[in-house]
C-alpha cells in the first residue's frame, strides 16, 4: 500500500512538471521546444557569454571570478532590426525579428538587476554571434538559429505570436 502510495506521488509530481512545461510558450508552433536544454556560447574578452535557450543568459569569468547571471527568460516579442547586411550573413539584416527577453537576473552595483536582449536571426546552425553591453548591465546578444527561418510555418508573422 505504502510502495503504490509512492508511485502514485512521484507520478503525479511528474504529472504536475509536464502540465507546467505544455504551458510555456514555446514560441509560434512551438518552434522552441526542440532547443530546450541547449545552450550556445561565445568568448568576448574576459568573459564567456551563455545562451541557454528559453531558461537563461549568463556571463561567466574566465578569470575565475565567477558567473553572473544575465536574465531569466520571460517571454517573445519582435522588434525591427535595420542592420547592413553582413559579408558572412551572420547579421540581424532589416526587418521583424523575434527578440526573446531576458529578466530579472543578477543586481546591478548602482544600478537595475541585469537583463538582456536576444535578438534572432535565421541561421543553418545555432551560433551566438555577438554580445554587447548597450548600457551599463543592459546586454544584447545576437544570434543565428534555423529556428527564426522564414520557411517554419508562422515564424515570420506578428500575429501569430
Ligand atoms: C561586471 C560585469 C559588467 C558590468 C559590471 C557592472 O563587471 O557584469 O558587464 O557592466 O559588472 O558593475
Amino acid at each position: 500500500m505504502e510502495a503504490a502510495k509512492n508511485d502514485l506521488s512521484s507520478k503525479t509530481s511528474a504529472l504536475e512538471q509536464e502540465e507546467k512545461d505544455l504551458a510555456k510558450d514555446y514560441g509560434p508552433d512551438g518552434i522552441f521546444r526542440a532547443l530546450k536544454g541547449k545552450c550556445v556560447s561565445t568568448d568576448v574578452g574576459e568573459y564567456e557569454y551563455e545562451l541557454c535557450w528559453l531558461d537563461r543568459t549568463t556571463q561567466k569569468s574566465k578569470k575565475g571570478h565567477g558567473n553572473t547571471s544575465m536574465g531569466n527568460f520571460e517571454r517573445i516579442d519582435k522588434e525591427l532590426a535595420d542592420e547592413e547586411e553582413r559579408a558572412d550573413g551572420k547579421g540581424l539584416g532589416k526587418g521583424h525579428r523575434m527578440v526573446l527577453r531576458y529578466e530579472n537576473g543578477q543586481g546591478c552595483w548602482n544600478g537595475p538587476n541585469r537583463r538582456t536582449d536576444v535578438w534572432l536571426a535565421c541561421a543553418e546552425k545555432d551560433e551566438l554571434w555577438r554580445v554587447s553591453e548597450s548600457e551599463k548591465c543592459v546586454y544584447r546578444m545576437e544570434v543565428g538559429t534555423p529556428a527564426a527561418c522564414d520557411n517554419l510555418p508562422n515564424a515570420g508573422g506578428k500575429d501569430e505570436l
